[in-house]
């Protein structure tokens, strides 16, 4: 009788963790491979150690992006420089990371921007609702004049930024009901980035916006602290959101960056070549990137779905409500952000 019980009970278990190796298997497999490194091997002087947190978790696009940099400078340092990668928020979240870069107890993270805006105000330009029709606006906008003048502008304070990745089109979910119109959104609790423009849009939208780490967020769910957050499918699926989350809206609402940040001062003891390799790795990883998480894009919707997600997917009318109520968001924001910075992006997407 025991022996029975323990070994059903062991398959069950076997079967469980079966599944579980399969499902994760099955997203990472479909990642587009991580490219060979190409470059010759950079010499410098001295041995150097950078950990490297991020907040999401291990399944993400994020963090295969971050395995490429470190197969890249590990290399190329001929195992001069050695990354040790920590996802999932363990050694902070966002801001968190940020502010043990400034003291200089952790070498690099790659943060959201919406986040920062606080310390650099031109970020807030991702932040707007609507403003980046396509991946490829958007690219021009992080890797031409705008994006590269960015980086040198958040080269300050302790931080010297060095590229762009992506975490990407951001979508709702929620708990309580589906949503195709503002009306919907009557009360509902959103969790929002810690961002003034975040809070605006949802409070414009007729919701309940709450600020808060992204640490945070699936406890607060789970909990029903909050009913809802926005987040791209791959962040949604990666973070396991959909076990807490039976609704989502494909809103595509804001377009979010990652931006690779060092601290300036781990920098100022690298010497100059290695500078120069954690710049060349820093936007391979981010080309890179960029790419899985948009290969990733629809694959993961149609697994979030397939995991029992209701997915509301809005039609052309039911967008244009959601723009047309949002719009009101520009007023508040264009002078405080620059209404020739907003011009310039508009301009890319003619
Ligand atoms: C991860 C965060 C996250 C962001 C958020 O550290 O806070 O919702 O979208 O992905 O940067």
């Amino acid at each position: 009788m025991k022996t029975t019980t323990m070994t059903r009970v062991t398959s069950l278990i076997g079967g469980a963790l079966l599944g579980l190796t399969t499902l994760q298997a099955s997203a990472a497999s479909e990642m587009p491979p991580i490219p060979d490194v190409k470059g010759d091997v950079v010499k410098a002087d001295g041995d150097f150690k950078i950990k490297f947190s991020i907040g999401t978790t291990q399944s993400g696009a994020q963090y295969r992006g971050l395995e490429y940099f470190e197969k890249i400078v590990e290399k190329r340092s001929d195992g001069h420089i050695q990354v040790e990668l920590f996802p999932g928020a363990q050694l902070g979240d966002d801001l968190q990371a940020v502010s043990a870069l400034q003291s200089g107890t952790l070498e690099m993270t790659a943060p959201s921007t919406s986040p920062l805006v606080s310390m650099f105000p031109k970020f807030a330009l991702f932040d707007l609702p609507f403003l980046f029709p396509t991946p490829e606006v958007a690219d021009e906008v992080l890797d031409g004049e705008i994006g590269q003048q960015m980086l040198k502008d958040a080269s300050t304070n302790g931080l010297v930024a060095i590229g762009w990745a992506e975490n990407g089109y951001r979508q709702l979910t929620n708990s309580q009901h589906p949503v195709s119109s503002p009306e919907d959104l009557d009360g509902l609790k959103i969790r929002t980035m810690q961002n003034p423009i975040h809070l605006d849009i949802w409070r414009t939208l007729g919701a309940n916006p709450t600020p808060m780490s992204f640490a945070e967020l699936f406890t607060a769910l789970e909990q029903g602290v909050v009913d809802g957050q926005e987040n791209p499918w791959i962040t949604i699926q990666s973070s396991k959101f959909n076990e807490v989350q039976d609704y989502a809206t494909e809103t595509n609402h804001v377009y979010t960056p990652f931006i690779t940040l060092v601290s300036e001062r781990f920098w100022n003891k690298l010497p100059a070549d290695y500078q120069q390799l954690l710049r060349e790795a820093a936007k391979q990883m981010g080309d890179y990137e960029r790419h899985v998480s948009r290969t990733m894009n629809d694959q993961i919707k149609q697994e979030l779905a397939d995991s029992g997600m209701q997915i509301t997917e809005l039609t052309p009318e039911q967008m244009k409500t959601f723009q047309d109520t949002v719009a009101p968001v520009y007023d508040d924001w264009r002078d405080k952000i620059g209404g020739e910075l907003i011009d310039k992006v508009r301009a890319v997407s003619q």
